[in-house]
């Protein structure tokens, strides 16, 4: 846990509740204001991490039925022929504990925001052994802006995750930059003067980064899983569009259980 008298709020005790309400200090929304991401290291203590380390494998183990979580699937870039998980979205909704620590991190991402921060999606990329990488991009390229003009990403760090497994890479201040572009990854030109570093994380760690962030990662060629839980954030006044976001989602980009036969499904940023 971290020493500022401001890092926690004292709410572990509260009836039912597992997890801390993680508070910032001055200096980190003034570091992410400044770079666009936040580090902050051991946001959640040891004995939490061991529950979102076995919620996230309760999620992992979950029958796989339309109209739950959804569950994405990649072929292993060791073994082609093996399928691995990639990422499981839309967990909160059937996972008690991931209810719990997406509404947690709310507190967080709401002082960055300036108001009352509202989930817009969550989910975990595994990243599992031969498991791809992310072509450099800004979240916000994703189509967002059709639900609202900024978001916040909170990444709980489950397994450590280092260069060689594929931590995230970041780079700082070009989030002021704006969206390059809507649909597309960056360009190398759009990249001209961008400095991404890797930014490795320990389990407990918290990343916050806004949604014109760049941000990238490389492959997992370890034997070793490589977790990291992701929620995303808009303000209270832009509105509440997790709904509208997955249903519209479903009609591009559906989970593998609900995908057509015959059908090409392309992910692009
Ligand atoms: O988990 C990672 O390696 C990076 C994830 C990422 O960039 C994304 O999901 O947009």
């Amino acid at each position: 846990m971290r020493s500022s008298s401001l890092a926690t709020t004292g709410q572990a005790g509260r009836d039912g509740a597992t997890l801390h309400t993680p508070i910032l200090i001055e200096d980190e929304i003034a570091r992410f204001q400044t770079d666009g991401y936040l580090v902050v290291r051991a946001g959640f203590d040891q004995g939490e991490m061991r529950h979102i380390d076995a919620w996230a494998r309760e999620v992992e183990a979950m029958p796989e039925v339309s109209g739950r979580q959804w569950v994405y699937h990649e072929a292993s870039l060791i073994e082609p022929d093996r399928q691995l998980i990639a990422r499981i979205e839309n967990i909160a909704p059937f996972h008690a504990g991931f209810a719990e620590l997406s509404d947690v991190l709310k507190g967080a991402v709401g002082q960055l925001l300036g108001e009352e921060a509202v989930l817009f999606k969550e989910k975990i990329n595994f990243k599992m052994p031969g498991g791809a990488g992310f072509k450099p991009h800004q979240d916000a390229q994703a189509g967002w802006d059709a639900y609202a003009d900024y978001f916040i990403n909170v990444l709980v760090c489950i397994d450590a995750a280092t260069p060689e497994n594929g931590c995230l890479k970041v780079v700082a201040g070009q989030h002021k930059r704006g969206l390059f572009r809507s649909w597309e990854p960056l360009t190398e030109a759009d990249m001209q003067g961008m400095e991404f570093v890797d930014c490795p994380t320990e389990p407990g760690d918290l990343v916050f980064f806004d949604s014109f962030a760049p941000h990238a990662s490389d492959p997992n060629m370890t034997n070793a899983t490589r977790r990291l839980y992701y929620a995303t954030y808009n303000r209270a006044s832009a509105g509440d569009h997790m709904a509208r976001y997955y249903v519209d989602k479903h009609k591009n980009y559906p989970p593998d259980i609900d995908r057509q036969a015959g059908r090409e499904y392309r992910f692009r940023v």
